[in-house]
């Protein structure tokens, strides 16, 4: 672990003191804020968008800037209240009630959040879904949620699974050509439009479903994990204090939003603070999103390790080419953030990252480093106000401080997930002892710092002594040739690990028997002498989810032999 800190960015963030806000926080005091606190009329799309298009200086604001190829379009508050109607009015039309689903089976597109608010207006759940899940993973999730309608591109339909699709009662298409294959497809483009532009809100109680998204543990078919209309108390007060979110923010959420970060933090999180968002569905490039930043004058960026790692390679001399002087905060999510990467930011942006914990699960961010706190480089930060986080054992007791245990939380966060669609065996699973078991491993300092271990699947123990994959992959990427690493153990045998890395060089370097000799010798002289790396094989790229997550499971299976599964099974949708 490393003891250096990095002096706090910002001492006059939103959350300027996080000893007392911590201290003195209640939920009840942030649900005073909605509108339905005084009313009793909840509904997120209320709190998200309608109360600032209905307020003359703020509806003209804009709400979300869409930009692909060269072009943006900006929709501002009105703009996605009327539109959001009348894609509502679309729905009702088409028979949808309260509670029913609609698969959402796009790549980003401006369509994507016109159907979440219109769902959410009408207290009907929406289910992003990655563009590219395959027929088997369409049908298993099809199945399991028999949505009412299904919204895709023409593009899409050959891969829709004829069967599952039977009860699916209407197919919307954003474009032209209508495949024909199926009985209610509906051409949306110029029809929504046409649809009247004022519509009844749905008000619902707070536990009302809002969206399912597919998540997966290291068994069984994927899981649906709900989320519900009082997530937004979570999702704001997170916005603000870790996102540092103030009506005049750009946030760019650079997510997918079928993945829970652009889901929520590039959508629904910015507009409840009356901020902007920015969607950029563009393939990557250094330049690209360096001009995405400097374009829209970007103040608040939110992304993960692995698009940062690729900026970094792209290099040094390109960031001096920009004007990113609008930039004040950048945060992470998904993946640890390394040291190397906080460095090379803060070198090149002049802005330190800041590391945020979540999950599907948790709905919100749930550990976090903030602006106004120092930043210990490799720790994911302290539990958010109104988080209560502890390193548990396997039974869920509390371990002393320094010890690696289970990250776990005390549930009675807002934006929790409210259940496991049509599965409440799993759900109960993730509780022990009064604590929501995350499948994080993590340690905890003296000052309520959490470092990253790995997941508890993929820990390897080395005599009684259990380590996470993680601090020597840390070891492997201090070295100048390696991009990125994963260690696994190919023992069979407990205690006794055979420790094996597989590591990626960075461009323009060849992998050698020197090189693999020289990194194994730099390793060792970084590792307490119990941690033996046995072999390294070099790879050209490492196996990971659709999120970026590395899967060490499905290189372990390859190593032993095994069937490597679903590759996409350990944390994905
Ligand atoms: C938002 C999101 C959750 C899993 C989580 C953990 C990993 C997320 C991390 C991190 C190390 C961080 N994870 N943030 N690991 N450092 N800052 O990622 O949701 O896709 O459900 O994944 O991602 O393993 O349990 P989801």
């Amino acid at each position: 672990m490393i003891k250096a800190k990095i002096t706090a960015q910002n001492p006059s963030a939103n959350l300027r003191s996080y000893e007392q806000t911590y201290q003195f926080f209640s939920w009840s005091d942030v649900e005073k804020e909605f509108t339905w606190y005084q009313t009793g009329k909840l509904n997120i799309v209320h709190e998200a968008i309608d109360r600032w298009a209905d307020d003359p200086d703020k509806g003209n604001r804009n709400a979300l800037i869409f930009e692909k190829a060269g072009q943006s379009t900006a929709y501002t508050y009105s703009d996605l209240k009327r539109i959001s109607c009348q894609w509502a009015n679309l729905l009702l039309q088409h028979g949808f009630e309260t509670g029913d689903r609609l698969f959402i089976l796009l790549p980003s597109c401006p369509e994507v959040y016109f159907a979440m608010l219109a769902c959410a207006r009408l207290g009907l759940v929406f289910c992003p879904l990655f563009s590219t899940l395959s027929f088997d993973e369409l049908e298993e999730r099809l199945e399991n949620a028999k949505p009412r309608g299904l919204l895709t591109h023409p593009d899409f339909a050959e891969k829709l699974p004829y069967e599952a699709m039977n009860d699916v009662k209407h197919l919307f298409l954003t474009e032209s050509p209508l495949p024909g294959m199926f009985p209610g497809e509906v051409l949306l483009k110029g029809l929504s439009e046409k649809m009247p532009a004022g519509c009844n809100t749905c008000w619902v109680p707070g536990n009302t479903p809002l969206y399912l998204l597919y998540t997966s543990g290291s068994t069984g078919p994927p899981k649906g994990v709900v989320h519900a209309h009082r997530d937004m108390i979570g999702l704001m007060i997170t916005a603000r204090y870790v996102l540092d979110l103030r009506p005049d923010a750009v946030l760019w959420t650079d997510c997918d939003p079928a993945w829970v970060t652009g889901t929520v933090y590039g959508a629904f999180a910015p507009w409840l603070c009356g901020a902007t968002s920015v969607v950029q569905a563009d393939p990557f490039s250094a330049s690209t999103w360096y001009r995405t930043l400097e374009r829209h004058k970007i103040s608040v960026w939110y992304k993960t390790p692995g698009n940062m790692r690729r900026l970094k390679e792209a290099g040094d001399d390109l960031t001096g080419r920009y004007d990113f002087s609008h930039l004040r905060h950048i945060a992470s999510v998904g993946e640890a953030l390394e040291p190397e990467l906080i460095y090379w930011f803060k070198k090149n942006f002049k802005i330190t990252p800041h590391d945020t914990w979540w999950m599907t699960e948790t709905g919100m961010i749930c550990i976090a480093n903030f602006p106004a706190m120092d930043i210990k480089p490799g720790s994911m930060g302290k539990a958010v106000p109104g988080i209560k986080a502890a390193a548990v054992d396997e039974n869920g007791n509390p371990l002393p401080l320094m010890t690696m245990g289970e990250l776990a939380l005390k549930p009675g966060w807002p934006s929790m997930m409210t259940n496991i669609w049509k599965d409440d065996e799993r759900y109960q699973a993730y509780f022990k002892n009064g604590w929501f078991l995350t499948g994080d491993m993590v340690i905890q300092d003296e000052e309520g710092y959490f470092y990253h271990q790995g997941r508890t699947d993929d820990l390897i123990k080395v005599g009684v002594k259990l380590i996470g994959p993680y601090e020597i992959e840390r070891a492997l990427c201090r070295h100048p040739a390696v991009a990125e690493a994963a260690v696994i153990s190919k023992s069979a045998k407990p205690g006794a690990p055979f420790l094996k890395a597989f590591v990626t060089v960075n461009r323009g370097l060849t992998p050698s028997a020197r090189l693999n000799q020289e990194i194994k010798t730099f390793v060792r002289a970084d590792l307490s002498s119990d941690i033996v790396l046995k072999e390294i094989a070099f790879l050209e790229s490492l196996p990971k989810t659709r999120s970026g997550k590395l899967l060490r499971r499905v290189l372990r299976a390859q190593e032993l032999g095994l069937p490597a599964g679903d590759p996409l099974n350990i944390k994905d949708y």
